[in-house]
C-alpha cells in the first residue's frame, strides 16, 4: 500500500468526477520567500476554487504523500526550514524513511497521476540549463512530461534556462508543447521567448481534447501548456537578462550543482531585482491556475 492521503474535499471531488487541479510544493519551499510563498499558495488555491475546480497541493509529510493540504499543513510547510526538494529520484526514499519534502513538477506529476488527477498548474517548469553541454544539467521535469499523463500548465520556462535546448529535448521526448493564445513560447516573466512554440491552442476545450486523444492513442506522457504572463505584469527581457547573466555567473563561481541550481538562481534573481521579480511570478501562477481549472472542467465534462 502506498502511504497516500487525499484531503476530504479532493477525495470527494475525484469520486464525483468534479474537476481537480494539482499544485506543486517546491515553488512554496524553494521558489519564493516567506511570507509571499504562503500568500501565493493560498491565493492559487482560491483561484482554482473560483474557477470551479478543487485544488490539490501535493507534498510529502512524515512519509505520507498528501494530495491536498489543510490550511495548517500549508502554513507549516511554507515556514519550514531545510525542507527536502523531491524530484522523481527522491520521492520513494523520502517516503520510505518517513521524511518530509516538497514535490517538484516531476514528482507532483507522479503523485497527481497516482491520485487520478489529470491537470496541474505551476509557475515554470525545469528545463535544460545554460551550459548543459558541459554540466549535463537537464531537469527531470522534461522526462516526466514524456512518461506521465498529466497536462501541466506553466508560463513556459525561465530565461535562466537554455530555452532552445529545452524545446529540443521536449521535441525529442515527444512532449506536445502548446502555447495558449499566441504563437510564441513564453519565457516566464516575459510573454515571448522569441521562439515559436510547436503548437498553439486558444481554447481550454481543445487542450482537454488533445489530452484525451493522447491517452486514447496509448501515447505515454503529458502535455506542456505554455501560458504567457498577463501583459500588465510582464518584465521586459532586456531588464532581466543582465541579472540572469550575473546570477548564472555567481552559481558557476560558487560551484552550485545538482538540485541546488534552480533554487539558488531563483533566490539570487529575487535579491538582484530587489524582490521585483516576485510580483510577476505571483501573477503568472494565478493565471496558470485559472487556465488549469478550465481545462480540468472540460475534462470532467466527458467522464
Ligand atoms: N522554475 C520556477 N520556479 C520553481 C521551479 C522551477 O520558475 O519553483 C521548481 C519546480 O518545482 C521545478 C523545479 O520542478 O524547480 C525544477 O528543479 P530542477 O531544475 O532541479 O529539476
Ligand atoms: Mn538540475
Amino acid at each position: 500500500m502506498i502511504p497516500m492521503l487525499k484531503s476530504p474535499d479532493v477525495a470527494l471531488a475525484l469520486e464525483q468526477n468534479q474537476p481537480v487541479v494539482a499544485l506543486e510544493s517546491t515553488i512554496i519551499t524553494h521558489g519564493m520567500p516567506y511570507p509571499q510563498n504562503l500568500e501565493t499558495a493560498r491565493a492559487v488555491e482560491g483561484m482554482v476554487r473560483d474557477m470551479g475546480a478543487v485544488p490539490a497541493t501535493i507534498a510529502v509529510l512524515n512519509g505520507t504523500l498528501h494530495i491536498g493540504l489543510t490550511a495548517e499543513q500549508l502554513e507549516e510547510l511554507a515556514q519550514a526550514k531545510n525542507v527536502a526538494k523531491l524530484s522523481r529520484a527522491d520521492l520513494a526514499a523520502c517516503m520510505a524513511l518517513g521524511g518530509t519534502g516538497a514535490t517538484t513538477v516531476a514528482s507532483t506529476m507522479i503523485a497527481a497521476h497516482l491520485a487520478g488527477i489529470e491537470v496541474f498548474a505551476t509557475g515554470g517548469i525545469g528545463g535544460v540549463h545554460k551550459g548543459a553541454e558541459l554540466s549535463f544539467d537537464i531537469s527531470a521535469d522534461l522526462l516526466e512530461l514524456a512518461q506521465t499523463p498529466v497536462t501541466v500548465v506553466a508560463a513556459g520556462a525561465k530565461a535562466i534556462l537554455d530555452l532552445p535546448k529545452t524545446l529540443e529535448v521536449l521535441e525529442t521526448q515527444g512532449v506536445p508543447v502548446i502555447a495558449h493564445r499566441q504563437d510564441d513560447f513564453p519565457a516566464f516573466w516575459s510573454r515571448s521567448s522569441g521562439l515559436k512554440a510547436p503548437l498553439r491552442m486558444d481554447d481550454a476545450a481543445d487542450i482537454a481534447e488533445a489530452h484525451r486523444m493522447r491517452g486514447a492513442l496509448g501515447l505515454p506522457g503529458g502535455q506542456l501548456v505554455a501560458n504567457p504572463i498577463p501583459a500588465e505584469h510582464e518584465i521586459p527581457p532586456e531588464e532581466l537578462s543582465p541579472i540572469i547573466a550575473e546570477a548564472t555567473l555567481n552559481a558557476e563561481e560558487m560551484q552550485i550543482a545538482g538540485k541546488e541550481v534552480t533554487p539558488f538562481l531563483l533566490r539570487r534573481i529575487f535579491d538582484l531585482t530587489g524582490g521585483q521579480s516576485l510580483n510577476a511570478n505571483i501573477a503568472l501562477v494565478l493565471n496558470n491556475a485559472a487556465l488549469a481549472a478550465r481545462i480540468a472542467g472540460e475534462l470532467a465534462k466527458d467522464r
